[in-house]
Order: structure tokens, then sequence, then C-alpha cells
């Protein structure tokens, strides 16, 4: 999907429909692939985040705003700082702007890692105890590998641009790693992995760190916070943390998964996360390996499909995301060994 364009005077006029007049400036902002996100700062010195809830991807804004209002108010509750919802008029929301930190798309050091993640668990922790009713599951089969799988599949079938001959090698590796796809899926349908409330957008830019102490104050963009595997959110978090080059880096030999900030993910997540059970504790390396793996199949499938889910700046821009995300997955698997033996001795130290 392209992206679509908004004069300031149209800017202006929503925010006028929040109560805000008092604008000096209203940009662009942030760097995510989905939603459309402003932010405006008024004369008087508070700024805010304006942000167009793209209502393609999201069908029920209203059920999501629901979520992040119960989810919201159960982090503050409890003292943790979190996103706060000052207006909602479908599609547009206005959150306050958190100042005093930032956020990163490319990781700078193994002690970012440990903050990120650990903020990442604590959010998880904090969840555990949210009241009944169960929250709404946003997007059902989100990161369900086996249904994404089907969507590629689906995808290729009908090469709605003629793009299939193109991607024969991507088709391959990803053909390759079938069998291990459900993993996870299988296990939540056994029981054997637990259902908790989870992220599912753990990339490292939806962490706000603060300026001085790099610690994650709050943890951000919040839209398909919902029912899931614990297991989704640390895997993206080695997906988008442990990366040495950017998501669109088109020079591969720039892109691996660097041990350093594995192991850093590893202790700063589980020395919050005790409520990790054997069977998730067991598949937190690989869960690394599948979400990378699932991401590159969305962006493969977005591709043969004609661009129509994720932003995108040129014409072959979801194919070298693709190629990273698959070009990571082989660089885990490279470091399998390690990487699990990380896994069980932070484990085990962490008991
Ligand atoms: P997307 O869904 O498009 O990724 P996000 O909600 O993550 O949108 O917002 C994009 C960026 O805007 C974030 O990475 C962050 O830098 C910034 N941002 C979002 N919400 C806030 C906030 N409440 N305060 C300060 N910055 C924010
Ligand atoms: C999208 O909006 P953003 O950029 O945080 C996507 C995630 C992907 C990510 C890949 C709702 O997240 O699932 O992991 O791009 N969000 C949705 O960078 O599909
Ligand atoms: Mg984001």
């Amino acid at each position: 999907m392209a992206k679509r364009e908004y004069s300031t005077d149209e800017l202006v006029a929503v925010l006028a429909g929040f109560g805000i007049v008092n604008v000096a400036k209203v940009e662009r902002y942030g760097s995510g692939h989905i939603n459309d996100t402003f932010k405006a700062d008024g004369t008087d010195g508070v700024s805010y985040i304006l942000q167009r809830i793209n209502t393609d991807i999201f069908p029920d804004p209203d059920a999501m705003m629901e979520n992040i209002e119960r989810v919201t108010k159960h982090i503050r509750a409890k003292g943790g700082k979190s996103l706060e919802v000052l207006g909602y008029h479908n599609p547009w929301r206005l959150y306050a702007f958190i100042t005093g930190a930032r956020t990163v798309d490319l990781i700078e050091n193994s002690s970012q890692a440990f903050l990120a993640a650990n903020a990442f668990a604590k959010f998880q922790n904090d969840l555990a105890d949210l009241p009944e009713p169960r929250l709404h599951e946003i997007l059902p089969k989100f990161h369900n590998t086996l249904s994404r799988l089907e969507l590629l599949d689906a995808a290729a079938k009908a090469d709605v641009k003629g793009r299939l001959a193109s991607v024969a090698q991507e088709m391959d590796f990803v053909n390759a790693r079938r069998e291990e796809a459900g993993r996870i899926v299988n296990a939540m349908a056994t029981g054997e992995i637990p259902e908790r409330i989870t992220h599912n957008d753990t990339k490292i830019n939806n962490v706000m760190l603060d300026d001085v102490t790099q610690e994650g104050v709050a943890v951000i963009d919040l839209d398909t916070t919902m029912p899931g595997s614990a297991l989704y959110d640390f895997g993206d978090m080695v997906r988008t943390s442990t990366a040495a080059a950017a998501e669109d880096e088109k020079d591969l030999s720039k892109v691996f998964s660097r041990k350093e900030y594995f192991e850093a993910l590893v202790k700063g997540y589980l020395k919050d996360a005790k409520f990790l059970n054997a069977a998730e504790l067991d598949a937190l390396a690989f869960s690394g390996r599948l979400i990378t793996l699932t991401i590159g199949i969305r962006f493969l499938t977005d591709y043969l499909a004609g661009d129509t889910y994720f932003r995108t700046a040129y014409p072959d821009h979801n194919l070298v995301r693709c190629r990273t995300q698959l070009k990571m997955v082989k660089s885990m698997e490279d470091q399998r060994d390690e990487y699990e033996k990380i896994v069980r001795e932070t484990a085990a130290a962490s008991r």
C-alpha cells in the first residue's frame, strides 16, 4: 500500500474535533507499516500523538479501543506508565505524547535489548491478572503460521501480478520449513502452551526507552494486544532486536542475528517472565525463528498479492523485506545450538 498524504488543513481540522485548537505544528511521525501517525505540538508546548487507524486492516476499531482502554487503565492502576487515550472518533484517535523517552528502529546496544525485553516481560506480567472478560481477538489467527501458509499458497496460486516466477527461491526456503510451522499453534490447541494476554507486535520501536537510563518506560502500539502466546512476543523481539540491519536492508550480507543481543533479550525477559511453563521455555529460542519465518511469509504473500497490506515505498519493498526475514531465519538456524544453550543456562540460573 502506498503512503496516503494528508494536508495540514485536514489534520488541523481533526485536531480541532478533539478540542486542540492551538496547533503550532503537525507532522508525520514514526515508521510503522499500518496506521498513519502524526505528532502535533500545541503553542502551549504540549504535544500529542494523532493516529488514523487503518480500518482496512482493523475492521472493528471500537473493539480495539475498548481493549486499549482496559489494558492501559490496568497498567496505570499498578503504577506503570502506559499510553493515555485522550480521544477517539473512529478512525482517528489522540494519545498524550510520552516525554523523556524515545523509540529506536534498530537497537543500539545490549543494554537496550535487556531493558526492552524486560519491559515487555513486565507488560505481560502486569496483564496476567486483568479481570474478565477475555480481551477481543482483534485479528484472529494473527500469528498462526499454518493460516499464514494457506494465505501464501492462495496468493501464489492467484499470482495476480505475475510475480511468482521471480520468487522461486523464497518459496523453496519457506516450503523446506513447513513441518515446524505448526509447533506453537498445535501446542496451544492441546493446552501445553497456555493462552496469555500478549502484545503481538513487540518490535523494538514499540517500546519507549528512557532518554537517560534507557529503561523501557512504556510499551506502546497496543492495537494487537489480545489473547495469544507469550512466545510470539518473545519471538518478535528476537526478530527485530537481534537484527544487525534494517528490516528493508537490500545488502543481505549486512543482515544477521546478533548473539550478544539475543543473550541480553533472554536475560531481560526471563528476569520478569517467571510465569513461563516448561513447554514455553523449551520453545523460546525456536519462537524467534518461527515468528521471523511467519513475517517473511506475510511480506512474500503481500508481494504476490500486489502490495495491498503493508505500507510500501517502492515496488519491490515487500520482497526486500521478505528476503531480510528469511536471511534472519537462516542466521538463527546457523546459531541454533548456541541460542538453545543460552536459553537453557539463563532459565536454569533464574529459577
Ligand atoms: P504503528 O502502528 O504505525 O507502528 P505506533 O503506535 O507504533 O504506530 O507509533 C509510531 C511511532 O510513534 C512509535 O514508534 C513512537 O516513536 C511514536 N509514538 C507512538 N505513540 C507515542 C506516544 N504516546 N508518545 C510518544 N511517542 C509515541
Ligand atoms: C506491522 O504497524 P507496525 O509496523 O508496528 C504489522 C506487524 C508486523 C510488522 C512488520 C497489524 O507492524 O504484525 O510484524 O508490521 N502489524 C499488523 O514490521 O499487521
Ligand atoms: Mg509501532
